[in-house]
C-alpha cells in the first residue's frame, strides 16, 4: 500500500547512529525525514550536508523530547507521521507495517508495542520491569486497553499531528508519550498497537533521567482514580492493622 508518510526523528548527540538510520529508511515509502536536534555538539548538523533530502531542525538548546516530537510533526504535512528514535533501538523495517496498519485501520495512532503478542524487546532485564510496571499503572489509572504506551515509537494520523500541534502544556519526558495517549483517547482518536521489536540502544549515551521515571509515577498517582485507589488501599491497610492489634491485644 503506498502511504503518503513522512518521519520525525528526535535527536541528541547521536550522529553515529543517524548515519546507519538514515540510509536505513531508505526505500520504506517515505517523503521525507525530518531530525530535530537540540544543539548536538558531536557534528550532527552535518548530516543534512551529507544526506541531500534529509530535513534538520536545530533548537536553541535542550528543549526535551516530547516537544521535538511535536515541533517535528508541525513541520511535515503528510497524511501520516512516524516518530521513532535516534538509536536504532526502532526498526526501520517496522515503519511499513506500521503506516499500513494505520491506513487499513484507519487509526490516528498506531504504537509500535514490544508487549503485545509478538512484540519482542531485549532491554535490561530491570528497564523491562520499570516499563512494565508503568504501562499496568497507566492502564488502570486511565483505563487504558493498550500494552505499551511509554513507546515512543508511532505513526501518528494528520488529524492527531494537528490536535497535538495546538497542545501547549504536554508533557515533556518520558510521562508525555502516556500524557498524548490519554489525551488523544480522550478526544475519541482512533489508537491501536502494532507488535514491534525493540532494539537494546548499543551507541551513544541514554538521555533518560531517574527524575523522568519519578515525574512519571506522580503523572500517574496524580490522576484521580489511581489517587482514590491508593487512597482505598491505604485505608484497607488501616483497618487491617487495627483489627491485627486488636485480636492480639483481646482475644
Ligand atoms: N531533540 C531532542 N532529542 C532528545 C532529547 N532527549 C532525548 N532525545 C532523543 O530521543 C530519543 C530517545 O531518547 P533515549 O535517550 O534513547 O531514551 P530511552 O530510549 O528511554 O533510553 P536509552 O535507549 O537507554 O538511551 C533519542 O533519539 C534521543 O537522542 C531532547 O531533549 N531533545
Ligand atoms: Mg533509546
Amino acid at each position: 500500500m503506498s502511504s503518503n508518510s513522512s518521519v520525525v526523528i528526535p535527536a541528541l548527540n547521536e550522529k553515529e547512529n543517524l548515519s546507519r538510520l538514515i540510509p536505513a529508511l531508505k526505500n520504506r515509502d517515505l517523503n521525507s525525514i525530518y531530525i530535530i536536534d537540540d544543539m548536538s555538539n558531536d557534528g550532527t548538523e552535518k548530516l543534512e550536508q551529507q544526506y541531500p533530502g534529509v530535513h534538520l531542525l536545530t533548537r536553541g538548546g535542550r528543549l526535551g523530547l516530547i516537544s521535538a516530537e511535536i515541533d517535528g510533526m508541525r513541520l511535515t504535512d503528510t497524511d501520516y507521521v512516524v516518530v521513532m528514535d535516534a538509536d536504532l533501538s526502532h526498526r526501520p523495517e517496522d515503519v511499513p507495517g506500521m503506516v499500513e496498519q494505520a491506513i487499513r485501520t484507519k487509526s490516528d495512532l498506531v504504537i509500535g508495542s514490544r508487549y503485545m503478542e509478538s512484540g519482542i524487546t531485549n532491554d535490561e532485564f530491570i528497564r523491562q520491569v520499570i516499563s512494565k510496571i508503568a504501562n499496568m499503572l497507566f492502564r488502570i489509572s486511565f483505563d487504558v486497553d493498550l500494552h505499551d504506551c511509554t513507546s515512543g515509537f508511532r505513526v501518528y494520523s494528520r488529524e492527531a499531528c494537528d490536535y497535538l500541534g495546538k497542545q501547549t502544556d504536554i508533557e515533556n519526558g518520558y510521562v508525555g508519550q502516556v500524557d498524548i495517549v490519554s489525551r488523544l483517547k480522550h478526544e475519541g482518536f482512533k489508537i491501536t498497537e502494532y507488535p514491534v521489536v525493540f532494539v537494546k540502544r548499543t551507541e551513544g549515551k541514554s538521555k533518560l533521567k531517574m527524575r523522568e521515571i519519578v515525574n512519571f509515577f506522580l503523572f500517574v498517582v496524580y490522576n484521580k482514580k489511581m489517587f482514590r485507589f491508593l487512597l482505598g488501599f491505604a485505608g484497607l491497610v488501616i483497618i487491617m492493622v487495627i483489627f491485627s492489634y486488636l485480636i492480639i491485644r483481646f482475644v
